[in-house]
């Protein structure tokens, strides 16, 4: 269960197989309120930062630690998985079509010559996402998550088994569209990516703060869409920086290539610092 909106887990599938990715752990609840009336209703005051009826802050804050600490400890294997092997992982955030796909092809195309890559897909149903990136000559590997809304730690952990990523490779994580509950798991990757596309508006790292203050790089995709759109950029920008002053941003095109040498740059440096500067786990993190 997402201890952030209290979807359903535990019903993930890796692709190919009949079973589901076995459940670590019970528990439901649902999401605090459906409603179309006019009032705002503000549910991120309590302790919790969340309230659902007939449930305590107090139980809801450690229903959150228990889940959080289990996806934790999953996310820590990954990470000494690929530490050991010199494995660069990245986890690829925002809402759904932002381009995190289309920007993976056009980032493997270019990629695919200087180094073994792979893609872990995650959606809640279809298989789409990974056969356009299989299309590329990539080995990929799609999760469904069912009515899951966000990766977690586990689930990568059965997808990394079954690619079998060589050592000294670069892994990319595709987490579910949704700007909330991936920003909360830890999938033992190097860093989060978040995506944010000119056709969302500026103001969406304010509304949805979490997500880009758990990234280290924003890219600001479809730039080629800015001459039809009352998009500001550096609007966009300070609005990022205002929630992460440390965070990166780049602008970048899926369709023209804009930026993409200077994301793949990004990629290179901090894959290099990465293996220099973390050759065991994710200590300082
Ligand atoms: N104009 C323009 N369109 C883009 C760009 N990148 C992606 N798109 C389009 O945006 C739509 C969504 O792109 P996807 O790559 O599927 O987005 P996504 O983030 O993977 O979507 P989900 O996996 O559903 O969350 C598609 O129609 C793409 O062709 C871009 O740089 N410019
Ligand atoms: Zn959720
Ligand atoms: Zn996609």
């Amino acid at each position: 269960m997402c201890t952030v909106c209290g979807c359903g887990a535990g019903e993930a599938r890796l692709e190919g197989s009949e079973k589901p990715v076995p459940a670590h752990e019970a528990g439901h609840h649902h999401h605090a309120s459906v409603h179309g009336g006019a009032h705002h209703h503000h549910y991120g005051t309590g302790d919790a930062g969340a309230s659902v009826p007939g449930m305590s802050q107090t139980r809801m804050i450690q229903l959150e630690q228990d889940i959080l600490s289990k996806n934790n400890s999953y996310a820590d294997a990954n990470r000494r998985f690929f530490a050991e092997r010199s494995i660069f992982a990245l986890n690829l955030v925002s809402s759904p079509g932002s381009g995190k796909t289309a920007l993976l092809v056009e980032t493997l195309k270019r990629l695919k010559t200087t180094g073994d890559c792979y893609v872990i897909e995650g959606d809640q149903q279809t298989s789409n996402d990974a056969d356009r990136i299989r299309e590329t000559g990539v080995s990929a590997i799609q999760i469904n998550t069912g009515k899951g809304c966000h990766l977690d730690g586990h689930m990568i952990g059965h997808a990394v088994d079954d690619l079998a990523p060589r050592d000294g490779s670069l892994i990319f994580i595709e987490n579910v569209g949704n700007l909330v509950c991936p920003a909360a798991f830890d999938l033992g990757e190097a860093h989060k990516v978040a995506i944010l596309s000119v056709t969302e508006g500026e103001d969406k790292p304010l509304k949805y703060p979490d997500m880009f203050a758990a990234a280290d790089l924003m890219l600001l995709n479809k730039s080629d869409l800015l001459p039809h759109l009352d998009f500001d950029v550096e609007v966009a920008r300070e609005n990022a920086l205002r929630v992460n002053p440390n965070i990166t941003i780049l602008t970048v095109s899926a369709k023209t290539g804009e930026g993409l040498d200077q994301w793949l740059g990004w990629i290179e440096a901090a894959r290099a610092m990465r293996l220099a500067g973390h050759p065991v786990l994710g200590a300082a993190e």
